[in-house]
């Protein structure tokens, strides 16, 4: 396995095992020929950068057919207004252009629609592209690569913000990435991405935050050496509650704008953590192999009594929660989720019926499994019901 910023040969240092498309539910006629990859991970020591091993390519995963709204969840709509009116507020400053990288349904770029600047996102997913441009949402149907973006000729070096949500961890060349960006970016202009973030899945043993779609996973200390390689420098990272906890990072021209007071209190930090070098590792891949060996243990002990437990919310991340610990309808009789795509299809690799909320609510389970553990509040409001029947919340995260 090479870094892919560095090139550099890095040693794999753990297996999750055989993965599906996190987000390709299917149909039975569709079991066979499904795709799977060998799911490893690796950590390059020079740039403490968390990275997978293989991944399938981009095409497989963003498409016609994506399976994903940023708009499902009402806390992450609200969040996406905050962090626009933040980034105004910050940033602003005769602002004529922002472009958004993986612009998904619209649903933050609508948030600038008002101000009389240009907003473009670049969208590789077809169905939800076509409904940012219903909201009214400037999107091109393209990955945002040197390519693609170099045809943008009057907006080079004259882009003053670029920003981005849970997008920049699925690209798998960063580094083309960083060249588009810095053939936009002007002088003075910033790019700005918030992502999960490595210390909050090291602290809660989120391992379900990898997946083929999370080629990486960054900490303030992977950025800030990757950017350092680009002629650019990280300025601010701002802690995110969202996904169970992310990262927001903030990056200029070197030398071009002054450093946050708080980027060194949590570089310091990770430092303690050990998140810049391979201790990390060994630790993540143990409190992995623990948390399995609960969860395995946890859930054979409700069926020895008889409990029924099902899904509640078809993440991606529980594709690998379930192929990583080999639970199947043996154990989870459903899994309720509200995206339409989802409904009567199955879960990837295992397996699962996937039904409409509806569903679970006349099929009153005595365990649920929260597979959206990060939308927990949003959705523990939504089924109060559900503990009044004396029903029990689960996940291998802390809830
Ligand atoms: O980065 C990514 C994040 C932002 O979104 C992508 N790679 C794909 C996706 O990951 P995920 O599927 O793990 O995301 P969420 O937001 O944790 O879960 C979304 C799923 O949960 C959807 O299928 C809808 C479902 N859901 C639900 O059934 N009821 C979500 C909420 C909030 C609900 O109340």
């Amino acid at each position: 396995m090479n870094c892919k910023i560095t090139g550099k040969k890095i040693k794999p240092f753990m297996s999750f095992g055989k993965m599906p498309i996190a987000n390709g539910f299917l149909k039975k006629k569709d079991f066979k020929n499904e795709f799977f990859f060998e799911m490893e991970v690796g950590f390059s020591k020079e740039i403490s950068l968390f990275q997978l091993n293989n991944h399938p390519n981009p095409k497989l995963m963003f498409n016609k057919n994506y399976p994903f709204f940023t708009g499902s969840s009402k806390v992450m709509v609200k969040h996406f207004a905050n962090y626009a009116k933040w980034i105004k507020n910050n940033y602003f400053n005769h602002t004529k252009n922002l472009i958004e990288i993986g612009s998904n349904d619209g649903t933050f770029l609508k948030n600038f629609n008002s101000n009389k600047i240009k907003n473009i996102g670049f969208e590789p997913s077809k169905n939800v592209a076509d409904i940012a441009t219903k909201n009214g949402v400037k999107t091109i149907n393209k990955f945002f690569n040197y390519k693609n973006v170099s045809k943008l000729k009057n907006l080079k070096n004259k882009t003053d913000i670029i920003c981005a949500a849970n997008a920049i961890c699925h690209v798998p060349n960063l580094k083309d990435l960083i060249y588009g960006i810095d053939f936009l970016l002007n002088k003075n202009g910033v790019f700005i991405f918030e992502e999960p973030y490595l210390g909050s899945m090291f602290k809660k043993v989120s391992y379900d935050q990898i997946y083929d779609e999370h080629i990486f996973m960054f900490s303030g200390t992977a950025v800030k050496k990757i950017f350092d390689l680009f002629d650019m420098e990280l300025i601010d990272l701002i802690k995110q509650p969202t996904h169970g906890g992310s990262m927001r990072y903030v990056v200029a021209r070197k030398g071009q704008r002054d450093r946050s007071k708080s980027l060194s209190n949590i570089l310091d930090e990770e430092k303690l953590n050990n998140l810049d070098n391979y201790k990390f590792c060994e630790q993540f891949k143990m409190n992995c192999e623990n948390s399995r060996h609960r969860l395995k243990k946890l859930l054979k002990n409700f069926k020895k009594d008889g409990k029924k437990i099902a899904g509640y919310a078809a993440t991606s991340k529980s594709t690998t929660v379930l192929n990583y610990c080999k639970i199947g309808t043996d154990i989870i009789d459903y899994i309720c989720d509200t995206t339409d795509e989802k409904i009567n299809k199955y879960s990837p690799g295992m397996h699962i019926p996937i039904a409409p909320i509806k569903h679970f609510r006349e099929n009153v389970p005595d365990i649920a499994y929260l597979f959206a553990w990060n939308h927990k509040q949003e959705i523990f409001n939504k089924e109060k019901e559900f503990i009044s029947k004396k029903g029990k919340w689960i996940s291998h995260v802390d809830l």
